[in-house]
């Protein structure tokens, strides 16, 4: 049997973010933030939901650590709600919300779980976003203070933070293409706010650097091949511009010092001197979210001129729902590892389902979804063995949660959540993934 090529600390996660689970959304003095807006503007969530109860976590983390404690996870990703500490999103502290985020981790470290914490998972406070949010220049400095707030309180116990989830998806969605908060539709909107987040990404490594000792400091991408939809020339120009904004927009002026070309052209305006040293700031790992391949269609009536295609009629898709290119990820995994020379964490990879339910005997099989993770898993195993330096795994999701525009139609979780009744059910997934653990856990001894 050939012998697993992970390193001996490999470790093995689950992420959540806070406003696609945590509920208590009116409790204990949080603020609203633009995705509490969003749900409540017609047509900006498909199911008319919104993240008021959630998967319940803000009162069930004990169970949730439990959970991962059965899966065997070394690491928990999570995030701190901005409006939850900072209701208005500066000045006034929340102290309520400030203990929420003690006793999950303070719970977490009692189970051996590493806490990892991201500051941003899209949940603006909405009191920002009435001060022109990402696209005013100071809202860097008001998320420098905010990761002041959450260094000063939890830098005693937590070492592993990451800056900011997904950058390309919350500004290209939020401020050019409207599938996401705040909804705008404007190119000069969407190049400020990419500009001020990468801005804001500088200044909160420099807060973590000189507040937390021994802070481990990364960003989470998500990075995807853009391939052009089969049979328009445009096509082709149409996937290389949406690569720049997708793929390279953040990694390379926060990692490389530069924007890609074209971008670099068209944010010009809103760069200052002194801008690019501000936001390429020494970091310690690069963060990989990853689900597989994007398809690029020319598309005139969008505000950039590209839309998404169309995969290949007939692309493998072994029931999940999109087409899955599991070579993708391996390619991926080795062109980031010699692009950014960085350590590489996926720090989300796994897949949705819609009809994900528990069958007349309780049991939630999801045979999808052990399907998509062992391919995935196996494309990664192969990346290491090409070279690629990945040190961790993280799936997404826990737990069934909120998802975004899709509300609660899309279940990404390994463990089922009834949302009448916040009653959790492991998925068969969920029993893979802890003996895959278990598993490399052994294979680890004997070596
Ligand atoms: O649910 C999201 C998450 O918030 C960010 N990455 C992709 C996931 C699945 O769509």
């Amino acid at each position: 049997m050939p012998t697993s090529p992970l390193r001996r600390d490999f470790l093995w996660g689950v992420s959540t973010s806070a406003y696609q689970v945590e509920g208590a959304a009116h409790e204990d003095g949080r603020g609203p933030s633009i995705w509490d807006t969003r749900c409540r503007t017609k047509g900006g969530v498909v199911d008319g939901s919104n993240g008021d109860v959630a998967a319940d976590h803000y009162h069930r983390y004990a169970e949730d650590i439990a959970l991962m404690k059965d899966l065997g996870v070394g690491a928990y990703r999570f995030s701190v709600a901005w409006p939850r500490v900072l209701p208005r999103g500066r000045d006034v502290v929340n102290e309520a919300g400030l203990d929420f985020y003690d006793r999950l981790i303070d719970g977490l470290l009692a189970a051996g779980i590493e806490p990892w914490l991201t500051l941003y998972h899209w949940d603006l406070p909405q009191a920002l976003e009435d001060q022109g949010g990402w696209t005013n220049r100071d809202c860097a400095g008001w998320f420098a203070d905010y990761a002041v707030l959450v260094a000063r309180r939890y830098g005693d116990r937590v070492k592993r933070f990451a800056t900011f989830n997904e950058f390309s998806v919350f500004t290209l969605f939020g401020y050019a293409i409207n599938w996401a908060a705040p909804g705008v539709t404007d190119g000069p909107s969407h190049l400020r706010a990419i500009h001020h987040v990468n801005l804001a990404h500088g200044a909160g490594v420099d807060v973590l650097r000189s507040l937390v000792p021994g802070a481990l400091i990364g960003a989470i991408h998500n990075r995807q091949q853009v391939l052009p939809e089969h049979g328009r020339p445009e096509n082709e120009e149409a996937a290389a511009l949406l690569d720049e904004h997708w793929n390279l927009a953040f990694p390379d002026p926060q990692i490389l010092g530069y924007y890609p070309p074209r971008l670099a052209r068209a944010i010009e305006p809103y760069v200052q001197a002194g801008d690019m040293a501000r936001i390429c700031r020494p970091t310690d790992w690069f963060g990989l979210n990853h689900y597989g391949p994007i398809f690029a269609k020319a598309d005139p009536d969008t505000t950039w001129g590209f839309g998404w295609g169309e995969a290949p009629s007939g692309s493998p898709d072994y029931g999940v729902g999109w087409p899955v290119f599991p070579d993708a990820f391996r390619d991926e995994l080795l062109r980031l590892t010699r692009r950014y020379r960085l350590p590489v964490y996926i720090t989300e990879n796994g897949c949705g389902g819609s009809e994900d339910a528990p069958d007349a005997t309780g049991q939630v099989n999801d045979p999808h979804r052990i399907t998509y993770l062992r391919l995935y898993n196996q494309a990664m195993m192969d990346a290491i063995r090409g070279g690629g330096d990945v040190r961790g795994y993280f799936v997404w999701s826990l737990l069934d949660n909120f998802e975004w525009g899709s509300g609660y139609t899309q279940r990404f979780g390994l463990v089922h959540v009834d949302f009448a009744t916040g009653q959790r059910t492991p998925k068969a997934s969920a029993r893979w993934y802890a003996e895959r653990i278990r598993a490399q856990k052994e294979e680890r001894t004997r070596a």
